[in-house]
């Protein structure tokens, strides 16, 4: 063993390598914002995933601690103690301090069990205030503690004895507040993703327990034996299925593990999510392919074959028969081979034809013994099918009317002098009399106002041919230029912020949910892009002697009247702003529009799978989940003004 304070030039080499880390920390977790402050977390959680890939780990437990740091339980086998040969300190300490090859966004993207593991363990530990790593083994508890980055602070020693057939590793590390943006972790970001790996990972136990949260003592725990299928059964909840049972199907070759699970309902939309070694591959690749590869190919084999298909018909395309349908593809690699710009594609070959053995088997049983279910299948895509050609034509006329030529008797956009849309932003205005405030304010050089005078049509429920029927929804796809459906091209958007300008009453929520369910179904990429604002109109307006001042909320009327000066023995008075139109078009500047004193919040995306599940709660079919959820979320409704 060496001495606690020697370092040799072996120690020096390493903690140099952790500096270059502290350096250049983009390099290693892409950023040093929320993302890169959780991607720690993952970093670590991904050995104890390892390990429960590798059959020895059934529990884990992540815990945020008082102080934001965070701990990281599993009852595997516990990192190796022995001294490793090549290093010739434990390897325990080799994992915490030694950068791998491929670093690079580590992610646990380049190993599947018996890979290269604990990657990311020294990069988190270099990113770290401090780190203390527990292993129990061999009946005894070993512990060793880092500081600054991933300065040893001693050698792995034994501070204790534990029960002899007890193994496992408990981390835990305080990011370091000079590397990231903010160190405050947030409690929704990790269960979004403890939930995730929890279906990903039939059996396992994950529980996230927040002990900054005097109330949270037990945590939340995830474990779902059914895995995937009741990820497809979380997705469709407030959905109507098709068929009652989830398709479950899966399959092994050369070391490759492929499963998917599926399940169609009434709904429009697809919602399919793919995965390898539990990443998600945004951009799908061979397992994806494969699996729609023969969907299409079997379900129009069965509709020709049943005769639901007659032989003048056009074939269903890829697109007709995703319609409604819920899909979660997971596979687990050994060796994958990722793509793309941001590396979201999958691009093993081998992949596609198990995806497409797996599923071709199993989908055509289905199909035989379910004709019911098949045949409502197959008559939905041929519904869909139609839709889309009808949307075709509806979209050439759309296109024919561009804002250059003709205002078609709806040029209701008053639009802005830049055509740069880097600096351009259109507020889409509820009603007329708002709009022309709107219009009288906003500055016409780089402010378009699109006044809305009817209800848009609720896309949840109605397919992209009935959408462009409707008057508002085709003056939206004019004014952002982008296109719809197949011919969407974000690189052709006109405005760099989209605001959504409505009252703050019922009316106002509801219009405005209206148009994030358009934006979100027909314009997903403006969201994720972070196109999407909604304006803050303020609730009050409080005049003292000659000042004027405009509040957002409730709280910030108390906090600015408690300012007051006492002495001044004059009485504050206290307007509620009802809505937009009262405004005139000075108020409606100062307040809502002006670039420099307004508020904006941005509508963003988090979840994908929460925001879907929102929507079709709120817009769909099913009554029973929109009530239910209602009465849930009412508490958290602060103005409700009918
Ligand atoms: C809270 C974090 O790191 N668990 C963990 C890590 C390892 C093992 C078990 C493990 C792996 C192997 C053998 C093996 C790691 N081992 C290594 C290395 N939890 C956490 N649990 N025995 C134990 O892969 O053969 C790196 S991580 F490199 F030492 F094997």
């Amino acid at each position: 063993m060496k001495e606690n304070t020697h370092y040799d030039a072996s120690d020096i080499q390493v903690l140099e390598g952790l500096e270059a880390v502290r350096k250049r920390p983009g390099m290693y977790i892409g950023t040093t914002d929320v993302k890169g402050l959780h991607h720690l977390v993952w970093e670590i959680v991904d050995n104890s995933i390892d390990e429960a890939l590798a059959g020895y780990c059934n529990n884990i437990e992540i815990i945020i601690n008082k102080d934001n740091s965070i701990t990281v339980k599993d009852d595997g086998r516990g990192i190796p103690v022995d001294i490793h040969p090549k290093t010739k300190i434990s390897t325990v300490e080799t994992v915490y301090t030694v950068l791998h090859a491929g670093g690079k966004f580590g992610g646990g993207g380049y190993k599947v069990s018996g890979g290269l593991h604990g990657v990311g363990a020294s990069v988190v530990n270099a990113l770290s205030s401090w780190l203390e790593v527990k292993v129990y083994k061999n009946g005894k508890i070993h512990f060793m503690r880092f500081e600054n980055g991933g300065h040893p602070v001693n050698h792995l020693e034994i501070i204790g004895d534990c029960e002899e057939n007890r193994t496992g590793t408990v981390v835990t590390f305080k990011p370091d507040p000079n590397i990231f943006d903010t160190d405050i972790y947030d409690y929704n970001i990790l269960m979004l993703r403890i939930r995730e790996l929890a279906f990903l990972n039939k059996g396992l136990r994950l529980t996230l327990r927040d002990d900054r949260d005097e109330e949270d003592t037990t945590g939340e725990t995830f474990i779902y034996e059914g895995g995937i299928s009741e990820y497809v059964k979380f997705i469709n909840q407030g959905k109507t299925p098709i068929h009652k049972d989830i398709i479950h199907l899966e399959g092994e070759e050369d070391g490759v593990f492929f499963e998917v699970a599926l399940q169609y309902n009434t709904g429009y939309k697809e919602n399919i999510y793919s995965f390898v070694n539990n990443i998600n591959t945004h951009d799908g690749g061979t397992h994806e392919d494969g699996v729609k590869r023969a969907l299409t190919r079997l379900i129009n084999n069965y509709a020709r074959k049943s005769n639901i298909l007659k032989e003048k018909d056009e074939s269903l395309t890829g697109e007709d028969v995703k319609e409604g349908l819920t899909m979660i593809v997971s596979c687990k690699h050994p060796n994958p081979q990722f793509e793309g710009q941001t590396k979201g594609r999958l691009g093993n070959s081998e992949v596609r034809k198990l995806a497409d053995n797996v599923f071709s088997s199993g989908f055509e049983k289905f199909l035989l013994e379910n004709p019911n279910e098949a045949k409502q299948i197959v008559e939905k895509s041929m519904l869909a099918c139609r839709a889309r050609n009808a949307a075709k034509k509806a979209r050439e006329i759309t296109r024919k009317s561009d804002l250059a030529t003709t205002n078609l008797g709806w040029g209701k956009l008053s639009d802005c002098k830049s055509k740069d849309p880097k600096v351009s932003e259109i507020f889409i205005v509820e009603g007329d009399s708002a709009g022309g405030s709107a219009k009288k304010g906003r500055d016409s050089m780089t402010q378009a106002i699109l006044p809305l005078r009817g209800k848009i049509l609720n896309v949840e429920k109605n397919r992209l041919d009935r959408a462009l029927g409707n008057e508002e929804i085709r003056s939206i796809i004019t004014a952002f230029g982008t296109g719809i459906g197949e011919e969407f091209n974000l690189g052709k958007l006109r405005y760099d912020k989209i605001i959504i300008m409505t009252d703050a009453d019922v009316d106002g929520s509801h219009i405005r949910v209206l148009l994030l369910t358009l934006f979100y179904r027909f314009f997903r990429p403006i969201v994720e892009a972070g196109h999407v604002y909604a304006a803050q109109p303020p609730l009050f307006k409080i005049m003292h002697g000659k000042t004027r001042k405009y509040v957002l909320t409730e709280e910030e009327k108390e906090e600015y009247l408690n300012t007051l000066p006492d002495n001044v023995r004059q009485r504050a008075e206290i307007t509620r702003m009802k809505g937009l139109g009262e405004m005139d078009a000075d108020e409606l500047n100062i307040t809502t529009m002006d670039i420099e004193k307004r508020i904006l919040r941005r509508i963003t995306v988090d979840d994908c799978v929460m925001a879907d599940q929102i929507f079709s709660t709120l817009m769909g079919e099913e009554v029973e989940p929109r009530r239910k959820f209602i009465e849930e979320n009412a508490k958290f409704v602060e103005n409700l003004d009918i």
